[in-house]
């Protein structure tokens, strides 16, 4: 690994054309090598920050609406959703080579952060399925920034300022990223195989949260019923995954998780706050770059 070009003092390695924190190498590299997907898994990438959490509460409560019709035994009371949807390369191959999935039943239902490059080979060559989050440029950054700042104020460290973070980013230098590289590298493969990667906007779920479940659900190929939509189903799983929600049940209020409070996964969870961050100039480097990079591909945040 020390022969990987490190940037970020260290707290990011270049591996394979993206940049991966230390810690989470031998997990990439072992999920590379080991994971083997099934043609019914399903599989939710995002970049870092783009609303991961609150996908994965989605996704398991639609995969698994029918268990579950007792709202009040529902494993999303008991469990954070990052217990429930692990990430292939950050929690199970971070802790075992090979690790035992057999408790996972079918549709098996994982998590990664990995740009579509470096997804193990079985995940491109079987029939399974990848639903893509992504989320504006400057929400992402205020999030990993504030994200970062919990995370070094744990270890003892100085809290890193916003101009500091905000250098690296917009040189592409961010976990798992660059952020630009991994949403184009799923934009442009969404559209060749629009059957097998779902894209999805964070603004547009918090705006219409029900008309994307719906949407989810179709990809899946688990849709609603009639008589589920008119029980309100859609609503129901809306309402138990929202911010406010999920953000005020104790397990997620204690205790850790991938080596972060778990309360730090749910901050805001709003659209926009980034005018209450950064500098007009910020704003329009963003900018620049996001239009550079999407524009000519057709993809509009
Ligand atoms: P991860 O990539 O480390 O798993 P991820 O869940 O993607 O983290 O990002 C956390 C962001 O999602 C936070 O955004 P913020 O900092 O702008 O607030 C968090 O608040 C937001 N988030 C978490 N849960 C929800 C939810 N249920 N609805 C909307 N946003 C949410």
């Amino acid at each position: 690994m020390l022969s990987l070009p490190s940037a970020d003092q260290g707290l990011l390695y270049q591996y394979q054309g993206s940049w991966i924190p230390p810690f989470f190498i031998q997990g990439v590299i072992s999920c590379q090598n080991y994971f083997h997907a099934h043609d019914t898994d399903i599989l939710l990438v995002t970049s870092p920050k783009v609303g991961t959490t609150w996908l994965k509460a989605i996704l398991f409560s639609l995969l698994n609406r029918g268990r579950y019709p007792n709202a009040q035994q529902h494993p999303l009371l008991t469990n954070s959703p990052h217990e429930l949807v692990p990430f292939l390369e950050m929690q199970l191959y971070n802790k075992k080579q090979v690790p035992d999935l057999t408790p996972f039943t079918s549709p098996r239902l994982f998590s990664s952060h990995l740009m579509f490059s470096l997804l193990p080979i079985s995940v491109k060559d079987s029939k399974c399925k990848i639903v893509y989050l992504c989320r504006n440029p400057k929400d992402t950054f205020v999030s990993i920034w504030h994200f970062r700042n919990k995370i070094r104020a744990n270890l003892g460290k100085d809290a890193s300022t916003i101009e500091q973070d905000f250098d690296n980013f917009s040189k592409g230098i961010s976990s798992f990223g660059s952020y630009w590289d991994h949403v184009v590298s799923y934009w442009k493969e969404s559209l060749e195989n629009p059957e097998k990667i779902f894209f999805l906007k964070y603004e547009e779920m918090k705006e219409q949260p029900t008309i994307f479940l719906k949407r989810l659900a179709e990809f899946l190929e688990c849709p609603f019923s009639p008589e589920e939509e008119v029980k309100g189903a859609i609503n129901d799983i809306s309402r138990l995954c929202s911010f406010e929600n999920l953000s005020n049940l104790d397990v997620n209020k204690s205790g850790k998780v991938m080596m972060a409070d778990k309360s730090t996964y749910f901050r805001l969870g709003k659209v926009g706050d980034w005018m209450n961050y950064l500098t007009v100039e910020m704003s329009e480097t963003l900018d620049r770059i996001t239009k550079e990079k999407f524009h000519s591909i057709g993809l509009t945040i």
